[in-house]
């Protein structure tokens, strides 16, 4: 009954989180993982799509897929359970070779219950919509009706018991996204008059802790943000009974993901969907929802401005960084440089199947092998040293960043050391850089030792120099390149001459250095 008891083991070998100095880790098997994820598309959960999501996956060199378990799959007729898809799914991800990440499709996809079983989408009175101000209903359910929490949360306890059955000593599944872009469009909060007497009582003590303001009602406690932070905190509190339900019965990392609003002109809540883990409502989440380990945004702004301060607003000493969904663009590509140099313990871009689907303009008007092939080549390098990556990640010692849209250039300062980034940059750097078609450039930097980096990249003229203060002289003692083979180096040949003499020149393709600075 209590395997996490019965055997200690399991809870030591369990995925799980671990965070020191504001640095994060998500822990595999024992050791730092990083997710070079892919979502497949939402109709790609049958078992009969399965065939037209490998191919993509092993064309991409993903080490982790994204799957949604619906709802209305697993419990077509209250109380009735069929986990026959998530059964093929974890046997063929397995013959496969990648992890997987769960993606829990019920109250909430996207705002609304399409996900939800019939007998819960089609029974209003027992599990009601919200209504807007004007007292319409909209399409969301309401995240205070106890009956709708109530059937969610039993059939995610059985979702997850049947997974610790098949799944509790291989952990092919390493984490759960528990709904999806929760919250509500088109109005701030549920204005039902349920919803209004709730809202007129006072705000629980735990956010009152958090926010560290007095008692009151929520109009008197956040005035104009009363409605907004209302409706997160009770989509959050919702959404925490469910994980803590399922991590009770198999403790896996879990998160909730958030459709954005713009950081800079976000508009009104509604305008973007309101109760969500919103960069405005990180803090009332966190209160209401201890039990996620992690809140994650979907990334599909492709300028540099916009997905450099998600990036921040999401990497957190309290909140790892996940990129839960990105577009599929190739313009995207280029961000898992800084996705993963802001620490990030994954990175996932959404629609990647061949099922002939694609969500344009989100993503690529097409997914073809030319759509995958930008990803794959970043993948292909980083995949097999992805280990080391999240290792040096969290001990503070990577960093990494993306080709801006127009300043074509960046400086990483690795302490001791900087290093200088000219993307489209031509090899003896005496010409501003350029820029690269698609803005493909990308670089990583790992500290291997004192004045030892590992780097990664592509379409990026690198120049290293020593750090303000230090002495001038200097040299690159030794530039090997190579790449890594299930987290061991492989050397290929060493650079020099007009390899080293003008800058560590990469084009195209990413390679993979090993680098030794040294001053005489
Ligand atoms: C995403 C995906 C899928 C710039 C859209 C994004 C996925 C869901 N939603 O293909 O439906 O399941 O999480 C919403 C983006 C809103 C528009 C942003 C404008």
């Amino acid at each position: 009954l209590c395997l996490a008891l019965a055997s200690p083991a399991l809870a030591e070998d369990m995925p799980r989180l671990v965070a020191e100095h504001g640095r994060h880790a998500l822990l595999v098997d024992g050791k730092p993982f990083l997710i070079l994820g892919a979502q497949v598309n939402n109709s790609s959960n049958w078992p009969a799509m399965l065939d037209e999501v490998w191919p993509a996956i092993g064309q991409l060199h993903a080490n982790t897929v994204q799957v949604p378990i619906a709802w209305e799959q697993i419990e077509p007729k209250e109380g009735q359970f069929d986990f026959s898809f998530l059964d093929t799914l974890v046997e063929q991800a397995r013959e496969h070779r990648v992890r997987l990440v769960l993606l829990w499709f019920a109250t909430w996809k996207n705002n609304g219950p399409s996900y939800a079983p019939s007998w819960v989408k089609l029974d209003d009175r027992r599990f009601p919509r919200l209504m807007n101000r004007e007292g319409r209903r909209l399409n969301s359910l309401s995240p205070l009706a106890s009956a709708t929490l109530e059937a969610d949360r039993k059939a995610f306890v059985q979702l997850m018991t049947h997974l610790r059955k098949i799944d509790g000593e291989r952990h092919t599944v390493i984490m759960v996204q528990v709904e999806n872009e929760s919250g509500t469009y088109g109005t701030d909060r549920d204005h039902s008059p349920m919803a209004d007497k709730v809202f007129a009582g006072s705000v629980p003590e735990a956010l009152l802790r958090a926010t560290g303001k007095p008692a009151g009602n929520w109009s008197q406690v956040f005035g104009n943000d009363a409605a907004e932070f209302f409706h997160a905190w009770h989509v959050a509190h919702f959404i925490e009974q469910v994980t803590a339900a399922g991590k009770a019965v198999y403790p896996l990392p879990m998160y909730a993901n958030a459709a954005l609003r713009d950081p800079f002109n976000p508009g009104p809540p509604g305008a973007y969907e309101s109760g969500g883990p919103t960069d405005n409502v990180l803090h009332v989440w966190k209160a209401a929802a201890p039990s996620l380990d992690v809140l994650a945004p979907d990334i599909y702004k492709p300028d540099y401005k916009h997905y450099s301060t998600y990036l921040e607003r999401y990497a957190r000493k309290d909140n790892p960084l996940f990129v839960a969904e990105t577009g599929n663009d190739k313009v995207y590509a280029r961000y898992v440089y800084a996705a993963v140099g802001a620490g990030a313990i994954g990175w996932s871009p959404f629609g990647m199947d061949f099922t002939g689907y694609s969500n344009y303009p989100l993503g690529a008007r097409k997914v073809d092998d030319d759509t995958l092939a930008m990803f794959a080549a970043n993948y292909r390098v980083l995949a097999p040293m992805a280990g080391e990556l999240a290792a040096a990640a969290y001990a503070g010692k990577l960093w990494g960043a993306a080709e801006p849209d127009d300043t074509h250039e960046a400086t990483l300062d690795l302490g001791e050391w900087q290093a200088h980034l000219g993307f489209g940059q031509l090899q003896f750097g005496t010409e501003p850089p350029k820029g690269n078609p698609d803005h493909a450039g990308g670089a990583l930097i790992a500290q291997l030792a004192p004045n030892e980096y590992l780097v990664v990249a592509r379409d990026v003229r690198v120049s290293f120099s020593p750090a303000h203060g230090r002495k001038p002289d200097f040299l690159l003692d030794r530039v090997e390149e190579g790449h890594y083979d299930h987290g061991r180096w492989v050397f290929r040949r060493l650079w020099n001459g007009d390899q080293t003499d003008w800058g560590l020149n990469f084009i195209g393709e990413p390679r993979v250095l090993r680098v030794r600075l040294a001053t005489y």
